[in-house]
């Protein structure tokens, strides 16, 4: 076959072989084109042939040559976009999204309920222009006891027993210690003190469906020129109306606490029952939410605020008792199991 033939052969051969290349063969292709249009490729081996060709045939073949190459390297040029293209197109299907495949539901969770209720009630009293202090969970027993009127031999501490860190250092029975603590902070020069304090206390009680031996409880303290008792009864009722609805009864029943002078303890109409007497309100038909009182003159002195001049009174609420009521919660133990089914009723 004359050289003319042979790279007519090339040129044909080559253009088939590429036709048949797809996605997959960017190897081959590569290998192919060293093959044919390389140093030691299979054209450069027909251009040896050129020097035994006779002068006349020399340029033509010689042109020849050049087209041939320059028709492969086009053709090599458009295979490899072809394979390049035939990847891109494979990935994309491969990798395609469904994006009309509904989301994974992510469960929302919600704050505890006695987390809600102790917001719901500190935005109340905010809104009386009261401010919210922080106390201690584990307390001296001096602020626990002493400064609140139970000095260490004092009968009424066992109504409210604790366990004991150390013989002057406890797990506080009440909020009651915040009120100390505030008072010996308070500047009276700037105008009367009007305090709430939300938190954990303890105590060495008996759990059952509206006792545990962990609890919170929320204090209230106001402390100025000329507060009666009156303003604490009218200050309960507004609370109570706001947290339980108009449609619920309160009741104040005398009671004594040493560091309120007079005492009183506020009672709720029954949730359950309404008032006729069940098993939650222990057939009374009511349920106790709180203490309050009169602070006793020498809880005030003890701060160094003359009692002559001052007067205030004090409250401690139960949060438990109070999310209950307004939830008909029927077992406090139900707040502290961590059951997600019991949460997500309060969303
Ligand atoms: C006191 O703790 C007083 N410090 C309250 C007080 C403050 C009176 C300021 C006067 C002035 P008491 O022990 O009654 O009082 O508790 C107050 C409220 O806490 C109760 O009305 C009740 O709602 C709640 N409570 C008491 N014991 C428990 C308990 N074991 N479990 C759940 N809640 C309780």
């Amino acid at each position: 076959m004359d050289l003319q033939a042979q790279l007519e052969e090339l040129k044909l051969s080559t253009q088939a072989k590429l036709k048949e290349m797809n996605g997959n063969h960017v190897k081959e292709l590569q290998d192919l084109r060293v093959a044919v249009l390389g140093k030691k490729g299979s054209l450069t081996d027909l251009l040896k042939g050129l020097k035994d060709l006779p002068n006349e045939l020399k340029p033509v073949v010689g042109k020849q040559v050049n087209e041939v190459r320059d028709i492969l390297n086009a053709a090599f040029d458009e295979t490899a976009r072809l394979v390049e293209e035939a990847k891109i197109q494979a990935q994309l299907e491969n990798e395609s999204l469904d994006v009309t495949l509904p989301g994974r539901q992510m469960k929302l969770g919600n704050r505890h309920v006695l987390t809600q209720t102790s917001e719901e009630i500190e935005d109340i009293f905010l809104g009386m222009g009261f401010q919210v202090v922080d106390g201690f969970e584990v307390e001296k027993d001096y602020y626990n006891f002493e400064r609140m009127n139970l000095p260490k031999d004092h009968p009424a501490r066992d109504m409210q027993d604790t366990f004991y860190i150390t013989e002057d250092i406890l797990l506080r029975t009440h909020t009651s210690p915040v009120q100390a603590r505030t008072l010996d902070q308070h500047d009276f020069s700037k105008g009367p003190l009007k305090m709430i304090s939300p938190g954990r206390v303890f105590r060495r009680d008996t759990d059952d469906a509206t006792h545990s031996h962990q609890f919170h409880q929320i204090e209230g303290l106001v402390v100025g020129k000329n507060i009666s008792m009156g303003d604490l009864k009218g200050t309960l009722e507004m609370i109570s109306k706001k947290m339980f609805g108009e449609d619920r009864k309160i009741r104040l029943r005398p009671s004594y606490f040493p560091f309120t002078e007079p005492s009183v303890e506020v009672d709720v109409s029954c949730f359950k029952c309404g008032g006729d007497g069940c098993n939650i309100c222990k057939k009374t038909g009511w349920i106790e939410i709180l203490g309050a009182g009169m602070v006793h003159p020498q809880v005030l002195e003890m701060s160094g605020v003359d009692s002559e001049e001052y007067s205030g009174f004090a409250f401690g609420m139960g949060q438990e008792r109070i999310a209950m009521l307004r939830h008909g919660i029927t077992d406090i133990r139900g707040f502290y199991l961590g059951d997600v089914r019991f949460s997500e009723q309060f969303k």
